[in-house]
C-alpha cells in the first residue's frame, strides 16, 4: 500500500467531517471518572474575520487541549462570540445595517473559519453574548448584586466626547481627545450605575497569592499596581468660615512630612473651591478650565501643574499656623478627599507647583545624609527612608515611628486610612449595542428595579443606529412601561452595560451554557471550573482579569461557583506582527501599502506599481491602519490549516511575539511532506508484515536501532515536560523534526529494525497530531489506529540509557579513530582498546608517552 500525493485540503475537509460527524469533542457535565481541564482562549469578537492574533491564540489553547486529551483527561474546550460592543454600531452608520444582522453574519463566517483551523472545540456549548438567553442572567446577577448594596447609582464626573456623544473610559482619551472621534474630551455629570468593586480591593489583591508562578509576573504586578492599596493618614486642618468652624481634611501617605507643609490644595470640584467661585469670578474661571480635557490621572500628571490661591486658610494641626489653601489642577476629586498638603521638598508635584507659584520648600526628611537644593528636583527628596529633621518632636525619627508620634501629638485630627487607587467600577454606557441595564425611572418612585420575573429585557435587534445619541431613547416600545411600585407610567433606563461586563462571567456560564433556569448550575461549575488554563492577550492583563475575578468571588458569594479565582493558570500570548511600509504625504501623514504592492531588494524596496520606493518602517503589531495584516484564510488556502499552525507554534515561545514571514512558512511545510513521505515509506515496507512483528519487544536490537529507539522515547521525555511543565510550545516542533531526520537517516536491515522505525513513527505521528491535528491523524488512520483514542505515548525509561559509548581517540591531539565501549568498562580497558584499534595504532611506534582517558568522550595518546 502507499499514499498519494499530500492534498492538505481533501485531509483537512476529511477529519473535519468525521468530528463534526461524531461530535468528537463534545463534552458532558457528569463525572466521567477522568481529571478534567477546562482550557479557554478569550473569546472573540465578532469582527468579521479572523486574524493572526486569532489564530495564534487558539493553536495554543487547542495544542494544550490536545495534549491532555492525550493524556487522559476530560478536556473541555468552549468557544463563544463577545458580540456586544461599538464596532458593530459604527459599521451601521456605514452600512445602514442593524447591528444584530451584521453581528450574526460575522458570526457565521468566522464560525467557519475557525472550524477551518481544526480547533477540538465543543461547539455545543456556543453562545453570542448578545442574545437575551445569556445577558438575562446578567441583568439577573445586577439586580441582586443592586439589592445587596454592591450596585449603586451615582451623579459622576465622565469624560464626554461631544461628537461620538459618549462616555470613555480614561483609556480611551488620548491626549485629552477621543480615541476614534478626536475631538476634546469634556467633563460632564451624568447618573451612572456602579459595581462596588472597591469592596473587593483586598480580596482582590490577596489572592494575587494564590496567582503566582501561574500567572506571568508581569500580569500580577500589574494587577496589584491598578488596586493600588497605600497605607496613609486623614489629616483634619481646621478653619472658620464666616463664624462656622469647619475643617478641611487631606489625605496624605507621607505624614512623617507633615512639618514641610507650605500650602493646602483641593481639586476643582471641592466645596471650598466651589465656594471660592462664588467669591471670585476667577476662580470660577479657573474652575471651569480644569473641567476641561481627561480625568485619567495619567493626563493629570503629564499637564502642568496650574493653580489659584483661594485666600482662605486652614491651620496646620500641630503648629496652629495658619496655611493657605488653593485649588490645583493635579488634585483629583475621586482620590483620597480630594484635597491634599502640599509638601513640596519631598512630593514631585508640589515641588513643581512651588516652583511655579513661589511657596515655601522647607525640606523636612534627610535621606543619608545627602545635601537638599531647591534647584531642581532629585528622586530621593521622596525616597520613604529618610528620617524627620527640621521638624521639632518628630526629628530623627523614621516614618512609622512619626506616623505614630503624630496620631499622639495632634490626637482627633489624624486619623490612620487605607486607600486604593482601584475605583468602583462605573458600568452605564450611552449605547445601543449593549445588554440594557434592568432598570426603571419612575417620575415618583425614583429607580425602580425590574422585576425578576420580568427578565429579561430585550434590547430590540431591528435598530439601525445614525450615529447621534442613544436610538433606544427614541423607540417608544422600549422606554415607556409601567413603574413596577406604583403602576404609573414610567421610563425605562436606556443605557446599557459596559461591554466588559458580558466577558467576565462568560467563563462560568460555558459550564452550562443553555441553562434557562439559572445563570450557572452548580454540577458543571463544580465539574469545571477553575479554568486550568486560560490564553489571551496581555492587552487584557489589568480591566478584564480584574472584572473577571471580581465577577467570580461576586458569584461565589451568590452561592453559584466554588473557588475564589476564576483562572488558575494564565498564558499571556505575544503579538504577531509584521514588517511595514509606507509613503510620507505632504501633511506629514503616512499611506501605508501592503507587502505584496511592495518588492523588496536588499536593504530598499519599491512599490510594484510605479516603480518609485518607499519606505520601510518599523516591524509592528499587525494591523488594518498600517496594512501588515495577513490574512489567515489566504495563508490557510495556500498552505493549509495544518501548516500554518505548526508555523505560529514553532516560530517563537508562546509569550513572546512572533514576527510574521511568509517565506517561513516554508519550512513547517516541508516538514509536514517529510513526515508524509517518511509515512509513505514506512507504510510499504510494513507490506503486510503480521501486527506482532511491529513489536519492538519481540526482536533483540542492533545498535542503530537502539539508537533511534532511544531518540524516540527522549523526544517523549522532552516533549511531555515542555507541554505539561513549561507550556513550552515551540520546542516539541524542534524534537519532532529531529526525530524526522533520524528516522529519515535510518537505514533498516532486519525485523528489529522495522519494529523500530514503527514505534518511531507512531510517535512522531501521535506529537504532531497535538499540531497538525489533520495530516497527523490521517495518518495514523492509515496505519490502523483509531483517531479518537489517541493517547500519548509512553515513555520506556529504559529505552534512554545507552549501553555503549562512542568514543574518540586522539593521537597527538588529531583524531585517528572511534571506539565503541560499553558502559562500565574500566578505563585499562579503554585504554587497551583504543590503542589496538587499527586506524590509532599505525601512527604509534613504541611505547607512547602517555595515554589520557576522558570519561564518555575521548582517549588522547601522546607519542
Ligand atoms: C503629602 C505628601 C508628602 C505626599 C510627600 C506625598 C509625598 P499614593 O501614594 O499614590 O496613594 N494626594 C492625596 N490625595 C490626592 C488627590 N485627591 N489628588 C492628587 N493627589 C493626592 O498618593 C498619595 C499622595 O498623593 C498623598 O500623600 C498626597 O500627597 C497626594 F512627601 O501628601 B502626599
Ligand atoms: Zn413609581
Amino acid at each position: 500500500m502507499s499514499l498519494n500525493n499530500y492534498d492538505f485540503k481533501a485531509i483537512e475537509q476529511a477529519q473535519q467531517a468525521k468530528w463534526q460527524a461524531d461530535n468528537r469533542y463534545h463534552t458532558d457535565n457528569n463525572d466521567n471518572g477522568k481529571p478534567t481541564r477546562y482550557m479557554l482562549s478569550m473569546f472573540p469578537y465578532p469582527s468579521g474575520k479572523l486574524h493572526m492574533g486569532h489564530v495564534r491564540n487558539y493553536a495554543i489553547t487547542d495544542v494544550l487541549s490536545r495534549y491532555y486529551r492525550q493524556k487522559g483527561y476530560d478536556v473541555m474546550q468552549p468557544m463563544g462570540w463577545d458580540a456586544f460592543g461599538l464596532p458593530a454600531e459604527n459599521a451601521a452608520i456605514d452600512n445602514e445595517v442593524a447591528p444584530h444582522a451584521w453581528t450574526m453574519s460575522n458570526i457565521e463566517h468566522m464560525r467557519g473559519q475557525l472550524k477551518s483551523l481544526g480547533l477540538s472545540i465543543d461547539w455545543s456549548r456556543e453562545f453570542a453574548t448578545c442574545n437575551p438567553d445569556y445577558y438575562k442572567w446578567e441583568q439577573w446577577l445586577f439586580l441582586q448584586l443592586y439589592k445587596k448594596g454592591l450596585v449603586y447609582k451615582k451623579l459622576s464626573t465622565v469624560n464626554w466626547d461631544p461628537v461620538d456623544n459618549t462616555v470613555l473610559a480614561n483609556e480611551q482619551v488620548i491626549d485629552g481627545r477621543g480615541w476614534r472621534s478626536g475631538a476634546v474630551v469634556e467633563k460632564r455629570d451624568i447618573p451612572m450605575y456602579y459595581f462596588k468593586i472597591t469592596d473587593y480591593a483586598d480580596e482582590l489583591l490577596d489572592d494575587l497569592k494564590l496567582l503566582e508562578n501561574k500567572w506571568p509576573k508581569q500580569v500580577l504586578t500589574m494587577q496589584h499596581n491598578w488596586i493600588g492599596k497605600s497605607h496613609g493618614m486623614e489629616l483634619d486642618f481646621t478653619y472658620e468660615l464666616n463664624g462656622q468652624a469647619d475643617k478641611l481634611t487631606v489625605f496624605t501617605t507621607r505624614p512623617d512630612t507633615i512639618m514641610g507643609v507650605s500650602y493646602l490644595a483641593v481639586s476643582a470640584e471641592h466645596p471650598l473651591a466651589q465656594y471660592a467661585s462664588r467669591q471670585n469670578e476667577k476662580i470660577a474661571e479657573f474652575c471651569r478650565l480644569c473641567k476641561q480635557g481627561s480625568v485619567a490621572e495619567s493626563e493629570l500628571a503629564k499637564a502642568e501643574k496650574v493653580g489659584m490661591d483661594t485666600g482662605l486658610f486652614a491651620k496646620h494641626p500641630v503648629t496652629g499656623e495658619d496655611v493657605a489653601i488653593w485649588v490645583a489642577n493635579y488634585v483629583l476629586m475621586s482620590y483620597g478627599s480630594g484635597a491634599v498638603m502640599g509638601v513640596p521638598a519631598h512630593d514631585e508635584r508640589d515641588f513643581e507647583f512651588a516652583k511655579k507659584y513661589n511657596l515655601e520648600i522647607k525640606p523636612v526628611i534627610e535621606f543619608k545624609g545627602k545635601e537638599y537644593s531647591t534647584d531642581a528636583w532629585q528622586d530621593w527628596y521622596s525616597d520613604k527612608n529618610g528620617v524627620c529633621v527640621n521638624s521639632g518632636v518628630l526629628d530623627g525619627m523614621d516614618k512609622d515611628t512619626a506616623s505614630a508620634k503624630i496620631l499622639e501629638v495632634v490626637g482627633d485630627k489624624a486619623n490612620a486610612t487605607i486607600q486604593y487607587r482601584l475605583r468602583d467600577w462605573g458600568v452605564s454606557r450611552q449605547r445601543y449595542w449593549g445588554c440594557p441595564i434592568p432598570m426603571i425611572n419612575c417620575q415618583y418612585c425614583g429607580t425602580v428595579p425590574v422585576p425578576e420575573s420580568d427578565l429579561p429585557v430585550v434590547l430590540p435587534t431591528d435598530v439601525v443606529p445614525d450615529g447621534r445619541g442613544n436610538p433606544l431613547k427614541s423607540i417608544p416600545e422600549f422606554v415607556n412601561c409601567t413603574c413596577p411600585k406604583c403602576g404609573q407610567p414610567a421610563e425605562r433606563e436606556t443605557d446599557t452595560f459596559d461591554t466588559f461586563v458580558e466577558s467576565s462571567w462568560y467563563a462560568q456560564r460555558f459550564t452550562t451554557p443553555h441553562d434557562d433556569t439559572q445563570m450557572v448550575g452548580r454540577q458543571g461549575a463544580d465539574k469545571w471550573l477553575s479554568v486550568n488554563q486560560y490564553v489571551g492577550g496581555i492587552e487584557h492583563a489589568i480591566l478584564h482579569l480584574l472584572y473577571a475575578r471580581f465577577f467570580h468571588k461576586v458569584m461565589r458569594d451568590e452561592g453559584l461557583v466554588g473557588g475564589s479565582e476564576p483562572f488558575e493558570c494564565l498564558l499571556a500570548q505575544g503579538m504577531v506582527l509584521a514588517g511595514t511600509f509606507y509613503r510620507e504625504k505632504a501633511d506629514g501623514s503616512k499611506s501605508y501599502y501592503f507587502p505584496y504592492e511592495v518588492e523588496v531588494r536588499g536593504n530598499e524596496a519599491v512599490l510594484i506599481a510605479d516603480g518609485e520606493p518607499v519606505t520601510i518602517g518599523k516591524i509592528e503589531k499587525m494591523s488594518k491602519s498600517k496594512n501588515n495584516g495577513v490574512d489567515p484564510q489566504t495563508i490557510m488556502g495556500e498552505y493549509g490549516a495544518d501548516t500554518v499552525r505548526l508555523y505560529t507554534m514553532f516560530t517563537a515561545p508562546a509569550d513572546q511575539t512572533l514576527e510574521w514571514s511568509d517565506s517561513a512558512l516554508k519550512g513547517p511545510y516541508n516538514f509536514v511532506k517529510k513526515v508524509w513521505r517518511l509515512a509513505d515509506e514506512h507504510l510499504t515496507a510494513i507490506g503486510n508484515v503480521e501486527k506482532s512483528a511491529l513489536d519492538v519487544a519481540n526482536h533483540s536490537l542492533s545498535k542503530s536501532a537502539k539508537a533511534l529507539r532511544r531518540k524516540t522515547h527522549e523526544t517523549i521525555a522532552r516533549i511531555d515536560t515542555a507541554l505539561g511543565e513549561h507550556l513550552a510550545l515551540n520546542t516539541p516542533v524542534s524534537s519532532l523534526m529531529e526525530l524526522a531526520n533520524d528516522i529519515g537517516a535510518f537505514d533498516v536491515a532486519d525485523g528489529g529494525d522495522l519494529a523500530v522505525r514503527h514505534e518511531a513513527i507512531i510517535t512522531l505521528l501521535t506529537i504532531l497530531s497535538l499540531y497538525a491535528p489533520h495530516v497527523g491523524e490521517h495518518l495514523l488512520e492509515v496505519f490502523g489506529f483509531d483517531s479518537r483514542t489517541l493517547t500519548f505515548p509512553t515513555l520506556d525509561k529504559s529505552a534512554l540509557v545507552s549501553d555503549s559509548i562512542v568514543m574518540a581517540v586522539q593521537v597527538n591531539g588529531k583524531v585517528r579513530g572511534e571506539i565503541d565501549v560499553p558502559t562500565g568498562t574500566d578505563n585499562d580497558t579503554i585504554k587497551q582498546m583504543a590503542l589496538s584499534h587499527e586506524g590509532v595504532a599505525k601512527f604509534i611506534t613504541g611505547e607512547p608517552k602517555k595515554v589520557i582517558v576522558v570519561p564518555n568522550k575521548l582517549v588522547s595518546v601522546v607519542v
